[in-house]
């Protein structure tokens, strides 16, 4: 799943693809480079963000994902938001894909609309909201506790009318987690294999990366490569990456070494 940001505020490449043939540019690129699907954002879920109003989320995401989902048929277009209007105007626009960082919270209208239109849909774990989130997450145990909610969020979506087939589960690596938090959902990540339903890993470029190697965001993609391995030894099914053939090429290795 390769990132496209069209903000002007993302925490690793706010600004970069804000302008329209910039965005479709990059767009072009990651498809080029293996990504399979696209995801689309318009609001910027960085800790502290301020939320984005629908009109203007709706501006920024729309003409990006009809341009991309009518240049590129072949690769599924996801969009990244937690408003109802603006799922229902990019599924109009010709995406076919969720991402809701929320897990349906901010507006309970989503699971039905992503089961009438028939979409496929990620679910992520956020403890709180992106203004407040990084402020002492607390858990009992985390790898239980987002376990927990995934798998209640899960049912919800499949009692709402949405086939499991078409559900994703993502532990929200950075929403409200310390970098032991994070380091935890990455060594145990195995464990959220028993929720029957494929698992993301969203380590791109993330402050913890930069906790740990003492580099800048723009400095990150050694480290981000890491996890991305890692968390696919660990039972990752998606990687949501903004490096697409970079990441695509230490997956080769990885792959070839498994089918040796
Ligand atoms: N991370 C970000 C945004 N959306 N969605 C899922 N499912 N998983 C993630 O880990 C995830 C996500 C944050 O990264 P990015 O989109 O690059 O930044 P920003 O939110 O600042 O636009």
């Amino acid at each position: 799943m390769g990132v496209l940001n069209v903000t002007p505020d993302s925490f690793s490449d706010g600004g970069e693809w804000f302008d329209g043939d910039a965005a479709l540019a990059h767009a072009a690129d990651l498809i080029a480079d293996g990504a399979d699907i696209l995801d689309v954002g318009g609001e910027s879920t960085r800790p502290g963000a301020a939320p984005v109003p629908e009109h203007e989320e709706l501006r920024r995401v729309i003409p990006i994902v009809d341009a991309v989902a009518a240049r590129h048929p072949e690769t599924q277009v996801s969009v990244d938001t937690s408003k109802l209007a603006v799922a229902r105007a990019a599924l109009d626009a010709g995406a076919t894909y969720v991402n809701d960082v929320t897990a349906f919270r901010a507006d309970p209208g989503m699971a039905a609309l992503t089961a009438e239109r028939g979409a496929d849909c990620c679910l992520m774990h956020m403890l709180g909201e992106p203004r407040t989130m990084q402020d002492d997450p607390h858990y009992e145990d985390v790898v239980d506790d987002v376990k927990a909610f995934l798998h209640e969020r899960l049912e919800r979506a499949v009692a709402a009318g949405i086939s499991e087939q078409r559900i994703v589960l993502d532990p929200g690596i950075g929403f409200g987690k310390s970098e032991q938090h994070n380091l935890e959902l990455l060594r145990r990540l195995d464990e959220f294999g028993s929720l029957g339903v494929p698992v993301v890993a969203g380590w791109s470029r993330k402050s913890t990366l930069g906790v740990i190697t003492g580099k800048p965001v723009g400095e990150r993609l050694a480290a981000s490569i890491a996890a991305a391995l890692l968390s696919v030894q660990h039972g990752a099914n998606i990687l949501r990456v903004h490096d697409v053939t970079e990441t695509r090429d230490a997956l080769a290795v990885w792959q070839a070494l498994r089918n040796a």
